[in-house]
């Protein structure tokens, strides 16, 4: 079987693209009969009974009902839409994609199957050219299903307690680890595009820098439909700057460009021009005419050593944050009104990083961070795990594996994280996240790969294999709750450890504390806005320090901004650790760390 690329749709003079985001259908499956949808094919014809719902969006919170927030196993969208006659008339290859749908989605079209998948935070996409009716109505279906298992990612499960004097028979305790709300639906755009019957499948590039040229290495996949052996199509590359000039153009489907003084693609704040992209134009030449698809490049150099992270050969230090992909009403749904305020706020903050935890986030969102300089650590969506079986390595391998075909081309990616706070004290775990660097070396060896612990330097039986250490800690918080005055001691004396046991970089992916916005007290006490601005302070105070020793490469506070978590007794109205509220406002601790990450920018 081929391996087929996953490029964003873009429309280019053989491309059309029609998103099909709008108000769909929506329903939920009887809590007691999850199967009656398909006993009843739900896919064939019209939905009966349904509610309207938005996508791009999660479900959970745009209805008032609990039982659709809370909502686990499968729910049902459906829409019309129409296909012009031209497509058919001119043999176009019509497909649709879906940007991301939580967590198992089946997809029919006019009645029938075109595909299945599993793992809520990566693209999928079927050919559905046979499937469609042209210039008149289809009817598009999708089953999704919230279900996690224990050979999911994020893994859960489901308990169903037997003691009858608190639970009804029969009723359901969904459970995870993991700890921010798991919301379901169709998450991201869905695309409906054309190509030629001849195609450009994937691209895979590579850049490197040589004084001031820079190396872009290119492989073209190609398909061809009418499998007719004797037409091999033409590939030719043309390089354009941003101001649309054309730098250089070369032919054949593999090859080298070189391109003289050129910009190279630089962080934000280290360069007046950051996050600088060239294109690449792929043009394919068959007998039946041309395929052309524009891929954005930066040229830009990774490197690292024992102590040091290099970006074109120069020392960089990470100023960031976790993130997550949740705000109000929508919940996981992409949303661009909410993408570039954020972008907007990470600009302000001066900061030139984040990580993605804790799963891959949309390629809108990528598109952005390439575009202004932003680095990514991009994480996969192993949050929490704890079960190694092999049939969760198999999972998180494929994972893995279309996690990279789909971000390998992006400047802004520079390093692969392959789990948050996985139980990595356990022995297995030992060959499981060796066989998952190994994997991840083999599909993409120009970039460094890590995952992010939070157990302690002499109990961790994974850190041993990854370019990077990460660490997750919360001293005066999690520990020590209370304590401020401890936090430059114990940060100190772990982060030296770490890397005097690994002789490898230090990255702190998280740290922080809680604030309630509005809450005050002098001195600080917890879920203050003052304790948080303390907690922070004293973590850049340690950091100060230990910057001289040379094998810190950077800070991340835990979070971008408050999210949604399920309802516990320790959150008040979700996780709080954000320097902006779920709304964007800001913090106080949003202020100093702006005061501080500017800072940091200039004295680089
Ligand atoms: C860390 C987890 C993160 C949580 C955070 C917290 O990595 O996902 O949100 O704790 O509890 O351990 O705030």
């Amino acid at each position: 079987t081929t391996v087929c690329g996953i490029l964003y749709p873009r429309e280019s003079e053989s491309r059309e693209v029609v998103p099909l985001d709008g108000i769909w259908k929506f329903c939920t499956s009887p809590a007691e009969d999850q199967e009656k949808g398909f006993r009843n094919k739900w896919f064939s014809t019209d939905l009966e009974e349904w509610i309207p719902m938005p996508v791009p969006s999660s479900y959970n919170d745009i209805t008032v009902n609990s039982v659709v927030r809370d909502f686990i196993g499968w729910t049902w969208y459906q829409r019309q839409f129409y296909t012009p006659k031209r497509w058919w008339l001119d043999k176009q290859r019509v497909v649709l994609r879906f940007g991301s749908v939580h967590y198992t989605a089946i997809v029919w079209v006019n009645g029938k199957k075109a595909c299945k998948h599993s793992g809520g935070h990566l693209p999928f996409e079927a050919d559905i050219t046979t499937l469609l009716f042209y210039g008149t109505a289809n009817l598009v279906t999708v089953a999704v299903n919230s279900t996690l298992t224990l050979s999911t990612l994020p893994q859960g499960y489901v308990q169903h307690p037997n003691d009858t004097r608190r639970y009804p028979p029969g009723y359901a305790l969904f459970h995870y680890d993991f700890d921010f709300f798991n919301y379901a639906g169709i998450h991201r755009p869905v695309y409906l595009y054309t190509t030629p019957q001849t195609y450009i499948d994937d691209i895979t590039v590579t850049t490197d820098i040589h004084e001031d040229v820079g190396i872009v290495k290119y492989t073209v996949e190609y398909q061809n439909k009418l499998r007719d052996p004797s037409s091999v199509p033409q590939c030719t590359v043309t390089v354009f700057a941003k101001d649309g000039t054309k730098v250089t153009s070369v032919t054949g489907v593999s090859g080298k460009v070189h391109i003289p003084k050129a910009n190279f693609w630089w962080p934000y704040l280290t360069n007046p021009s950051p996050g600088y992209l060239y294109t690449l134009e792929i043009c394919l030449t068959s007998e039946i005419g041309k395929d052309v698809y524009r891929l954005p490049v930066g040229v830009r150099k990774i490197a690292w050593n024992s102590t040091t992270f290099f970006i074109n050969n120069m020392p960089t230090y990470f100023r960031g944050f976790g993130k997550h992909e949740d705000s109000n009403l929508r919940g996981k749904g992409l949303d661009y009104a909410l993408l570039i305020r954020d972008y907007n706020l990470i600009a302000w903050l001066g900061a030139n990083a984040y990580r993605t935890s804790h799963y891959p986030y949309a390629e809108e969102a990528l598109d952005m961070a390439d575009a202004l300089g932003i680095m990514i650590i991009d994480e996969s969506p192993a949050c929490t795990i704890d079960n190694f079986s092999e049939e969760l390595l198999q999972k998180h391998k494929e994972v893995m594996t279309d996690f990279v075909r789909r971000d390998k081309n992006r400047p802004s990616v520079v390093m692969w994280s392959l789990a948050n706070e996985p139980s990595s004290f356990r022995n297995e775990s030992r060959e499981y996240f060796s066989a998952l660097v190994n994997l991840t070396k083999s599909l993409d060896p120009t970039r460094p790969v890590t995952f992010v612990t939070s157990q302690t330097v002499d109990e961790d039986k994974a850190v041993q294999f990854m370019d990077i250490i990460c660490i997750n800690r919360y001293p005066a918080w999690y520990s020590d709750s209370g304590r401020t005055d401890l936090i430059q001691l114990q940060v100190k004396n772990e982060l030296v450890a770490w890397h005097l046991k690994f002789n490898k970089p230090v990255l702190v992916t998280e740290y922080g504390a809680g604030s309630v916005i509005g809450m005050h007290t002098a001195p600080s006490s917890m879920w203050t806005e003052d304790y948080q601005v303390v907690t922070l302070t004293e973590h850049f105070k340690a950091f100060d320090t230990l910057y001289k020793e040379g094998f810190l490469i950077g800070e991340m506070i835990w979070n971008f901004a408050d999210f949604a978590t399920p309802q516990e007794y320790i959150r008040p109205g979700g996780c709080k650790k954000g320097l902006f509220t779920r709304e964007r406002q800001p913090k106080m601790a949003a202020h100093i760390t702006r005061w501080r990450y500017w800072t940091l920018a200039h004295s680089s």
